[in-house]
């Protein structure tokens, strides 16, 4: 195994992964689908990878669930969704095919159905949804379809771009056969919307959508089918393509909501080391509804299982030189407290995959002052042409006695933030040394951070 290969992420047995599609739990067992090139590590020939897990953290792989029907014309499956009935499981996605069907404007929704949840039949009646629907709507991007039930039937959200604006277009259905166009359910500022999908909490709701940056959602209540009542617009991950993208969501068996996403590469076409698989799921997130309409976001609780030999750390001062926690380290999850009022003017860095020498590290920079928090991947990596650009966030205000809680979860070449349970940043860096694997800390004046864990994770199971 390559050394940047992640460890407790998931990833492909070989080759390309991206957005994570159809996740559902059914009898204990968790099931999670994602696009993925079975021939290269690149972008293409998209299928249905499938991996299915009892606790989210250790997973095994499946045989593939969605090939491209080349005899029926279809070049891809591209993302979609899952519908548990019964016993029986049906996913719904975007193929897109040969001929008028090549432009992603001449895609289909199509469904495929499965009794015992390992082989998958497109029956008969796909296309399910064409363009045909939208009569004089000028649909000109149309994928991801996110179905649901309502009481009184069920319902798609489908992303892409309407009258030249990104947004959520709405279909519904009585039986998941026959459906029909009602309108659009939101529409967006940006340019495009991909992945739309919805979490509801009583009567409210939170619509998370990637407008190809950073993924985003709108909480408010949904009224004659459409979100309406907006009363936060926030902002998911700050990754988007350098880290976190096409997020979907589901309800498990108890009850959580549960939001996954895909961590493309940022290694650039020329990275001198050979890999054999790119793309990896971000760690699942349960999420919730803050009074103030933010989303709550804290990795699953089941991750603790693969905590290791743990290293606590007190009230430790922090200067401008650099503070070793003496921890080596590139598998791990880091906790860190500090008293806001001890950072009111300074900056605190706490640099990982950290070299000796100091020529690399990554960084990841609170300043409370300006209420950002970034992951500085400047040093990160001495390889001319990885991906360097910081990843900024916006913290929110709180209180000077509240402590600032951040959670690093350090993996290979995966570095994923949550400060607090609101803000969440995700990041790839590929240090080229050897022995660049430190934990240190460095602040722009001389502070205390009350408390560090550091826990070195063990490798997920995973088998194939
Ligand atoms: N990826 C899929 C599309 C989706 C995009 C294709 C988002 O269905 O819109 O692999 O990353």
């Amino acid at each position: 195994m390559d050394r940047y290969r992640p460890r407790y992420h998931l990833t492909a047995p070989r080759n390309w992964m991206n957005d994570p599609n159809g996740p559902f739990q059914l009898n204990g067992e968790y099931h999670l689908f994602y696009q993925h090139n079975p021939s290269a590590p690149e972008w293409g020939d998209i299928h249905w990878g499938h991996a299915s897990s009892l606790d989210l953290v250790n997973w095994t792989h499946q045989p593939i669930a969605l090939s491209p029907s080349r005899e029926r014309g279809e070049l891809h499956c591209f993302s979609g969704c899952s519908v548990v009935d019964g016993n029986e499981a049906k996913l719904f996605y975007t193929s897109i095919g040969e001929g008028e069907r090549d432009a992603t404007s001449g895609a289909q929704q199509w469904t495929a159905r499965s009794a015992d949840l390992r082989s998958w039949v497109k029956p008969d009646a796909n296309p399910l949804l064409t363009l045909a629907l939208h009569g004089e709507l000028q649909v000109t991007e149309w994928r991801d379809p996110y179905v649901w039930r309502e009481p009184d039937g069920w319902r798609m959200l489908l992303g892409g771009i309407a009258d030249g604006k990104g947004c959520g277009l709405l279909y519904s259905s009585d039986d998941l056969e026959n459906w029909s166009f009602r309108h659009i359910f939101y529409r967006g500022e940006e340019w495009i919307w991909e992945c739309p999908h919805l979490f509801r909490f009583g009567g409210q709701a939170v619509l998370c959508y990637s407008p190809s940056g950073p993924v985003r959602y709108l909480s408010g209540t949904i009224s004659g089918d459409r979100l309406t009542d907006v009363r936060k617009h926030g902002t998911v991950d700050y990754g988007g393509w350098e880290g976190f993208y096409a997020s979907t969501g589901f309800v498990d068996e108890k009850g959580r909501c549960v939001l996954l996403g895909w961590i493309p590469e940022g290694r650039g076409e020329d990275f001198p080391v050979r890999l054999d698989w790119a793309g990896a799921l971000a760690l699942p997130r349960i999420v919730d509804l803050k009074p103030s309409g933010a989303l709550a976001m804290v990795p699953v609780p089941e991750l603790a299982t693969l905590r290791g030999k743990s290293s606590r750390f007190e009230n430790i001062p922090v200067t401008p030189a650099p503070t070793l926690t003496g921890v080596r380290s590139t598998s791990f999850e880091c906790s860190v407290e500090v008293d806001r009022r001890s950072l009111e003017t300074g900056e605190l860095a706490i640099s990982v995959f950290a070299s000796p020498c100091g020529r690399e590290h990554t960084d990841v920079r609170l300043d409370l002052a300006n209420h950002s928090i970034t992951i500085d991947r400047s040093s990160s990596s001495l390889f001319p042409n990885v991906h360097r650009t910081p990843i900024k966030g916006e913290l929110p205000p709180a209180s000077a006695d509240e402590p600032l809680r951040l959670r690093i979860f350090a993996d290979q070449s995966i570095i994923e933030v949550f400060v607090g349970d609101e803000v969440c940043l995700t990041a790839r860096v590929y240090a080229s040394l050897e022995d660049s694997d430190g934990i240190l800390l460095r602040a722009s004046a001389e502070t205390v951070v009350t408390r560090m864990d550091i826990w070195e994770m063990r490798a997920a199971a995973i088998h194939s």
